[in-house]
């Protein structure tokens, strides 16, 4: 039971369902701050595939409840097929994004790809953000405020069908963690459709330890662990490079032990990595801390653990 050791990195450079640009240069500060050669030096073989193409953010403001509705449909289209492509050749897919919109793209195609498969799918949102509005309920008409309902099949027709069945997910397969913002709307409709959350009032209370080993409590041998990590899950203090900071998030130890915890079930089989916004980054350092993360979740440990 060990992680899967091949990997493929997949650019999405687009900032087509933010509320502020620059998320589209985040793929290239990843690999900046060395992504694939640090994952190399854990022993895990990578292949870069480059950044997928879409169309450019018009910058509109949003039609009927919705932000760039048709940009958003064909980035999530070709992420979709990419991320589908790479676990079918049996390699584990991490998505460098890119706004959080495209997490429909990618667990779409996990959700197929488990479908197919017979696994059992476990998704953990590491995110100050639920992002379960819908046009609705949105105060922004962001759709990076919009991945978790649409996968749970709440939202436009053209969005939720990509995966190929509506909805793609069950709500009782998410995890959400770190959470802090969350909009009156979305918050009535989180408890509604019962969503798991273990927001940062949880976290402080119960440690992340304790939260952590409830957000996994479920996972078995045949369990895809998908792991869908919004850098705005950070403190601000550490992380400043997100489009919209959220003070009150996880510390770097305790970033750190989330990871690892992750990483000790052997079961992350796919990985997406969004948000990080190098317009607003301070000489890339929260590439570089998500990197350093990403090592964990890879396996890297302390110097007193084998
Ligand atoms: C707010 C909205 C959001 C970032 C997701 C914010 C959404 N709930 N912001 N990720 N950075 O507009 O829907
Ligand atoms: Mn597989
Ligand atoms: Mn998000
Ligand atoms: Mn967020």
């Amino acid at each position: 039971m060990s992680t899967q050791r091949s990997v493929s990195l997949i650019g999405a450079p687009t900032d087509i369902g933010a509320g502020a640009r620059g998320a589209s240069m985040g793929p290239e500060a990843l690999r900046v701050a060395n992504i694939g050669p640090t994952l190399q030096s854990h022993g895990v073989d990578v292949i870069d595939r480059g950044n997928l193409a879409g169309p450019a953010n018009p910058w509109l403001p949003p039609l009927e409840g919705y932000r760039h509705l048709d940009e958003v449909v064909a980035w999530n289209q070709v992420v979709h097929e990419a991320v589908y492509a790479e676990l079918q050749g049996g390699r584990m897919p991490i998505l460098l994004g890119g706004d959080h919109c495209l997490g429909l793209g990618s667990i779409s195609a996990v959700a197929r790809h488990c479908r197919e498969a017979g696994k059992k799918l476990r998704v953990l949102w590491l995110d100050a953000h639920a992002d379960f509005n819908t046009s609705e309920l949105t105060p922004s008409g962001n759709i990076h405020g919009m991945p978790v309902a649409c996968l749970c099949g709440f939202g436009p027709k053209e969005l939720i069908e990509i995966g190929g069945k509506v909805p793609a997910i069950n709500p009782k397969w998410i995890r959400q963690i770190g959470i802090r913002s969350v909009d009156p709307g979305e918050k009535r409709f989180v408890h509604e459709q019962e969503l798991e959350v273990f927001d940062m009032r949880y976290i402080d209370e119960m440690g992340m330890r304790h939260t952590m080993e409830l957000a996994l409590a479920t996972l078995d041998a045949n369990t895809h662990l998908h792991v869908s990590f919004d850098v705005d899950f950070l403190d601000p203090a550490i992380a400043p490079g997100v489009g919209t900071t959220i003070p009150g998030g996880p510390t770097y130890r305790e970033a750190q032990l989330c990871m690892e915890m992750i990483a000790d079930t052997g079961r992350l089989a796919s990985l997406d990595v969004m948000e990080l916004n190098p317009a607003l980054d301070v000489r890339n350092q929260t590439a570089l801390l998500a990197v350093d993360l990403i090592e964990s979740l890879f396996g890297k440990s302390t110097l007193m653990r084998k």
